[in-house]
Protein backbone atom coordinates (compact mmCIF):
# COMPACT_ATOMS: atom_id res chain seq x y z
CA UNK A 1 0.00 0.00 0.00
CA UNK A 2 1.02 3.49 -1.14
CA UNK A 3 1.83 5.91 1.96
CA UNK A 4 -0.89 8.26 1.46
CA UNK A 5 -3.24 5.64 0.80
CA UNK A 6 -1.98 4.33 4.51
CA UNK A 7 -2.36 7.68 5.74
CA UNK A 8 -5.70 8.17 4.25
CA UNK A 9 -6.93 4.50 5.23
CA UNK A 10 -6.06 5.14 9.44
CA UNK A 11 -8.16 8.32 9.41
CA UNK A 12 -11.05 6.79 7.53
CA UNK A 13 -11.37 4.20 10.11
CA UNK A 14 -10.37 6.54 13.58
CA UNK A 15 -11.99 3.73 15.58
CA UNK A 16 -9.60 0.86 13.51
CA UNK A 17 -6.56 3.14 14.30
CA UNK A 18 -3.50 0.88 15.16
CA UNK A 19 -1.07 2.55 17.58
CA UNK A 20 1.50 -0.25 17.10
CA UNK A 21 2.00 0.38 13.49
CA UNK A 22 1.29 4.33 13.05
CA UNK A 23 2.15 6.00 16.36
CA UNK A 24 5.42 6.95 17.01
CA UNK A 25 6.74 7.46 20.94
CA UNK A 26 10.59 7.41 20.59
CA UNK A 27 13.34 6.53 20.53
CA UNK A 28 12.16 8.60 17.04
CA UNK A 29 10.50 11.12 19.58
CA UNK A 30 11.11 12.31 22.94
CA UNK A 31 9.25 11.05 26.17
CA UNK A 32 5.62 12.09 26.03
CA UNK A 33 5.05 13.17 22.52
CA UNK A 34 2.95 10.41 20.41
CA UNK A 35 2.86 11.58 16.60
CA UNK A 36 -0.56 10.40 15.01
CA UNK A 37 0.32 9.69 10.93
CA UNK A 38 -3.11 11.01 9.16
CA UNK A 39 -5.14 10.51 12.34
CA UNK A 40 -7.39 13.65 11.45
CA UNK A 41 -7.04 13.42 7.50
CA UNK A 42 -10.63 11.37 7.09
CA UNK A 43 -11.91 14.61 8.62
CA UNK A 44 -9.82 17.72 7.33
CA UNK A 45 -12.24 18.79 4.87
CA UNK A 46 -15.19 19.30 7.53
CA UNK A 47 -12.34 20.84 10.09
CA UNK A 48 -11.56 23.34 7.35
CA UNK A 49 -15.08 24.09 6.60
CA UNK A 50 -15.68 24.92 10.31
CA UNK A 51 -12.76 26.90 10.54
CA UNK A 52 -13.54 29.32 7.39
CA UNK A 53 -17.05 29.54 9.28
CA UNK A 54 -15.77 30.67 12.84
CA UNK A 55 -13.39 33.14 10.97
CA UNK A 56 -16.62 35.08 10.00
CA UNK A 57 -17.56 34.78 14.00
CA UNK A 58 -14.13 35.58 15.35
CA UNK A 59 -11.59 36.80 12.62
CA UNK A 60 -7.62 35.40 12.79
CA UNK A 61 -5.61 38.18 13.88
CA UNK A 62 -1.54 38.88 14.88
CA UNK A 63 -1.45 39.46 18.07
CA UNK A 64 0.68 41.94 20.31
CA UNK A 65 2.89 40.09 22.96
CA UNK A 66 3.72 41.70 25.98
CA UNK A 67 7.24 42.82 24.78
CA UNK A 68 5.47 45.04 22.28
CA UNK A 69 6.27 42.55 19.45
CA UNK A 70 3.62 41.46 17.06
CA UNK A 71 3.07 37.27 16.95
CA UNK A 72 3.54 36.78 12.59
CA UNK A 73 1.17 33.69 12.93
CA UNK A 74 -2.87 35.21 12.71
CA UNK A 75 -4.80 33.46 15.41
CA UNK A 76 -8.18 32.84 16.91
CA UNK A 77 -9.82 30.35 19.01
CA UNK A 78 -12.94 28.19 20.09
CA UNK A 79 -14.52 26.60 22.94
CA UNK A 80 -15.37 27.90 26.29
CA UNK A 81 -12.44 30.20 26.62
CA UNK A 82 -9.13 31.11 24.29
CA UNK A 83 -5.88 32.04 24.36
CA UNK A 84 -5.18 36.03 23.79
CA UNK A 85 -1.84 37.95 23.95
CA UNK A 86 -1.27 41.87 24.59
CA UNK A 87 1.09 44.46 26.05
CA UNK A 88 -1.02 43.41 29.76
CA UNK A 89 0.42 39.94 29.18
CA UNK A 90 -0.56 36.26 27.77
CA UNK A 91 -3.98 34.78 29.12
CA UNK A 92 -7.15 32.96 28.73
CA UNK A 93 -10.49 35.08 28.31
CA UNK A 94 -14.08 34.20 27.94
CA UNK A 95 -14.76 36.89 25.64
CA UNK A 96 -12.76 37.72 22.31
CA UNK A 97 -11.43 41.41 22.56
CA UNK A 98 -11.68 41.99 18.83
CA UNK A 99 -15.60 41.27 18.58
CA UNK A 100 -16.35 41.61 22.51
CA UNK A 101 -18.58 38.47 21.87
CA UNK A 102 -17.94 34.90 23.15
CA UNK A 103 -15.57 32.43 21.03
CA UNK A 104 -17.47 30.19 18.89
CA UNK A 105 -18.68 26.95 20.22
CA UNK A 106 -15.98 23.91 20.48
CA UNK A 107 -17.72 21.37 17.81
CA UNK A 108 -18.87 18.44 19.14
CA UNK A 109 -16.78 16.37 16.12
CA UNK A 110 -13.27 18.58 17.18
CA UNK A 111 -13.68 17.28 20.99
CA UNK A 112 -14.19 13.52 19.47
CA UNK A 113 -11.44 14.15 17.32
CA UNK A 114 -9.09 15.69 20.29
CA UNK A 115 -10.37 13.05 22.92
CA UNK A 116 -9.97 10.32 20.33
CA UNK A 117 -6.26 10.92 19.75
CA UNK A 118 -5.56 11.54 23.01
CA UNK A 119 -6.91 8.34 23.98
CA UNK A 120 -4.63 6.55 21.61
CA UNK A 121 -1.85 8.79 23.58
CA UNK A 122 -2.64 6.93 27.03
CA UNK A 123 -4.91 10.07 28.14
CA UNK A 124 -8.02 8.70 28.39
CA UNK A 125 -10.29 11.38 29.95
CA UNK A 126 -8.87 14.23 27.90
CA UNK A 127 -11.88 17.20 27.65
CA UNK A 128 -10.84 20.41 26.23
CA UNK A 129 -11.95 23.70 27.21
CA UNK A 130 -10.17 25.64 24.78
CA UNK A 131 -8.98 25.47 21.24
CA UNK A 132 -6.34 27.92 19.23
CA UNK A 133 -6.72 28.02 15.30
CA UNK A 134 -3.41 29.39 14.60
CA UNK A 135 -3.00 30.64 10.35
CA UNK A 136 0.47 30.72 9.23
CA UNK A 137 0.83 32.24 6.11
CA UNK A 138 4.31 31.44 3.70
CA UNK A 139 6.79 33.20 5.68
CA UNK A 140 5.71 33.26 8.96
CA UNK A 141 6.86 30.88 12.02
CA UNK A 142 6.44 30.45 15.95
CA UNK A 143 9.80 30.86 17.97
CA UNK A 144 10.64 29.00 20.76
CA UNK A 145 8.50 29.14 23.60
CA UNK A 146 6.56 26.98 26.24
CA UNK A 147 2.66 26.84 27.56
CA UNK A 148 2.04 27.46 30.52
CA UNK A 149 -0.91 29.77 31.26
CA UNK A 150 -2.93 26.29 31.49
CA UNK A 151 -3.96 25.58 35.20
CA UNK A 152 -3.68 21.64 34.67
CA UNK A 153 -0.38 20.74 33.47
CA UNK A 154 -1.40 16.83 33.92
CA UNK A 155 -3.54 16.99 30.75
CA UNK A 156 -1.94 16.77 27.20
CA UNK A 157 -1.92 19.10 24.64
CA UNK A 158 -3.81 17.96 20.85
CA UNK A 159 -2.46 19.50 18.04
CA UNK A 160 -3.86 18.71 14.50
CA UNK A 161 -1.77 20.03 11.31
CA UNK A 162 -3.38 20.94 8.22
CA UNK A 163 -2.62 22.15 4.96
CA UNK A 164 1.19 23.26 4.19
CA UNK A 165 3.71 20.72 5.78
CA UNK A 166 6.13 22.61 8.61
CA UNK A 167 8.63 21.92 10.58
CA UNK A 168 8.09 21.66 14.23
CA UNK A 169 10.77 22.05 16.89
CA UNK A 170 10.66 20.24 20.04
CA UNK A 171 13.41 21.37 22.73
CA UNK A 172 13.64 20.39 26.71
CA UNK A 173 13.05 21.89 29.74
CA UNK A 174 15.21 25.02 29.41
CA UNK A 175 15.41 27.57 26.13
CA UNK A 176 18.70 26.25 25.48
CA UNK A 177 20.12 22.76 24.35
CA UNK A 178 19.80 20.16 21.90
CA UNK A 179 16.35 20.64 19.76
CA UNK A 180 14.33 17.82 17.82
CA UNK A 181 13.29 17.98 14.29
CA UNK A 182 9.39 16.69 13.61
CA UNK A 183 7.76 17.10 9.98
CA UNK A 184 4.72 17.44 10.30
CA UNK A 185 2.02 17.07 7.24
CA UNK A 186 -1.67 17.64 6.54
CA UNK A 187 -3.65 15.53 8.86
CA UNK A 188 -1.17 14.85 11.27
CA UNK A 189 -1.97 15.06 14.65
CA UNK A 190 0.21 15.62 18.26
CA UNK A 191 -0.33 14.44 21.44
CA UNK A 192 2.15 16.18 24.28
CA UNK A 193 1.33 14.76 27.51
CA UNK A 194 3.61 14.19 30.49
CA UNK A 195 6.97 14.99 30.81
CA UNK A 196 6.92 16.94 27.69
CA UNK A 197 4.04 19.31 28.16
CA UNK A 198 6.20 21.90 30.11
CA UNK A 199 8.75 21.59 27.55
CA UNK A 200 9.91 24.43 24.60
CA UNK A 201 8.71 23.84 20.95
CA UNK A 202 7.95 26.17 18.02
CA UNK A 203 7.49 26.01 14.17
CA UNK A 204 10.05 27.02 11.69
CA UNK A 205 8.79 29.30 9.10
CA UNK A 206 6.65 28.08 6.42
CA UNK A 207 8.20 27.57 3.17
CA UNK A 208 6.33 28.59 0.07
CA UNK A 209 3.67 25.90 -1.52
CA UNK A 210 0.41 25.17 -2.56
CA UNK A 211 -1.57 22.56 -0.67
CA UNK A 212 -4.91 21.35 -2.43
CA UNK A 213 -7.56 21.77 0.60
CA UNK A 214 -5.32 25.15 2.28
CA UNK A 215 -3.46 26.93 -0.53
CA UNK A 216 -0.57 28.89 0.64
CA UNK A 217 -1.39 27.92 3.95
CA UNK A 218 -1.03 26.11 7.00
CA UNK A 219 -3.88 25.85 9.73
CA UNK A 220 -2.77 24.36 13.20
CA UNK A 221 -5.57 23.82 15.78
CA UNK A 222 -4.40 23.06 19.28
CA UNK A 223 -6.66 21.67 21.84
CA UNK A 224 -5.87 22.35 25.86
CA UNK A 225 -7.69 21.95 28.97
CA UNK A 226 -6.78 25.52 30.24
CA UNK A 227 -9.30 26.29 33.51
C1 LIG B 1 4.70 20.77 22.91
N1 LIG B 1 1.45 26.04 18.28
O1 LIG B 1 0.07 27.76 19.74
S1 LIG B 1 1.00 23.05 18.37
C2 LIG B 1 1.05 27.22 20.30
O2 LIG B 1 1.88 24.47 15.17
C3 LIG B 1 1.87 26.30 19.51
O3 LIG B 1 0.77 26.20 15.79
C4 LIG B 1 2.20 25.24 17.36
O4 LIG B 1 2.86 25.85 19.97
C5 LIG B 1 1.56 25.29 16.02
O5 LIG B 1 1.36 27.41 21.47
C6 LIG B 1 2.39 23.89 17.81
C7 LIG B 1 1.85 21.79 19.18
C8 LIG B 1 2.21 22.00 20.61
C9 LIG B 1 1.41 22.73 21.44
C10 LIG B 1 1.72 22.79 22.75
C11 LIG B 1 2.82 22.13 23.27
C12 LIG B 1 3.29 21.39 21.09
C13 LIG B 1 3.60 21.43 22.41
C14 LIG B 1 3.13 22.17 24.64
C15 LIG B 1 4.21 21.49 25.11
C16 LIG B 1 5.00 20.80 24.25
FE1 LIG C 1 2.93 26.30 22.10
Amino acid sequence: MHESQARAYVSMNRDLFDPGQHSVESPALPPGVTLLAGFALADAACLLEDVAQMAEVSPPRRMQTPGGHWTSVSMSNCGEIGWVSDRRGYRYEAVDPLTEKPWPALPPSWLALAAQAAEHSGFPDFLPDACLINHYAVGTRMGLHQDRDERDFSAPIVSVSLGLPVTFQFGGAGRRGPVVRIPLQHGDVIVWGGVARRHYHGVLTLKQGMHPATGDRRINLTFRKAL
